[in-house]
């Protein structure tokens, strides 16, 4: 089942379908900074660690037992476009969170991807049904290109924050900045206020 519903984000966020700034595409661009990396699918290996009750690695086999579902979402990237309407289908944030049995004291989230990205976010910004582990795009398995077979998606934040061919996620109780927070784009990450560069 498809939730056509999720394109109401941006009236959470106080703006228009298009945040402002940006210029919508039909094309699906490819960014990533050091290529596309390579791995076998019999070691491939999904780690949550950290700040949680039962630190955990998933199989692939055990990755996608998990429940999954279908959403339509849009896509921002910092660098300008924005593609809607994306079928992706995935295992939602909270459904790894509620599996770790995540700390009291946890506020912050890591996720690290196996071509060596990172990227942050606050706890509350992950724990939304929309922030989606995605498997298939379009109900075929995610396109190595777009970081299949697992990325992330965070249709409330630029796209930067959803890490391609993702393997870790870490829950931590002090902040941490990944790989382009690090290097001047934007640790909070809005379109809607477009909050594309860092101003600290
Ligand atoms: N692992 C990883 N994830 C990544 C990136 C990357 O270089 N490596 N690039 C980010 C950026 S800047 C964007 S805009 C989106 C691009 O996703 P796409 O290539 O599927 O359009 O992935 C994000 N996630
Ligand atoms: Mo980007």
């Amino acid at each position: 089942m498809v939730d056509d519903s999720p394109t109401s984000i941006h009236e959470e966020f106080g703006g228009d379908r298009l945040p402002p700034g940006q210029r919508r595409t039909e094309r699906f661009p490819v960014l990533s900074k050091s290529g596309t990396p390579t791995w076998d699918m019999e070691t491939w290996e999904f780690t949550v660690t950290g700040a949680v009750e039962d630190e955990r690695s998933y199989s692939w086999a055990e990755f996608t037992d998990l429940p999954q579902e279908t959403q339509r979402q849009d896509f921002h990237c910092v660098t300008g476009w924005s593609r809607f309407d994306n079928e992706f289908t995935g295992v939602t944030f909270p459904t790894i969170a509620e599996q770790a049995g995540v700390d009291d004291d946890a506020e912050h989230v890591v996720f690290g991807s196996l071509d060596g990205y990172t990227t942050n976010l606050p706890l509350e910004e992950c724990l939304r049904d929309e922030v989606l582990f995605v498997v298939e795009f379009d109900g075929q398995p995610l396109p190595s290109e777009h970081g299949g077979p697992l990325r992330v998606v965070t249709p409330h934040k630029y796209a930067y924050k959803g890490a391609k061919w993702v393997t870790s996620v870490e829950f931590l109780t002090e902040p941490r900045r990944g790989y382009w927070e690090k290097r001047g784009y934007s640790n909070t990450a809005n379109p809607w206020a477009e909050e594309r560069f860092s101003t600290l």
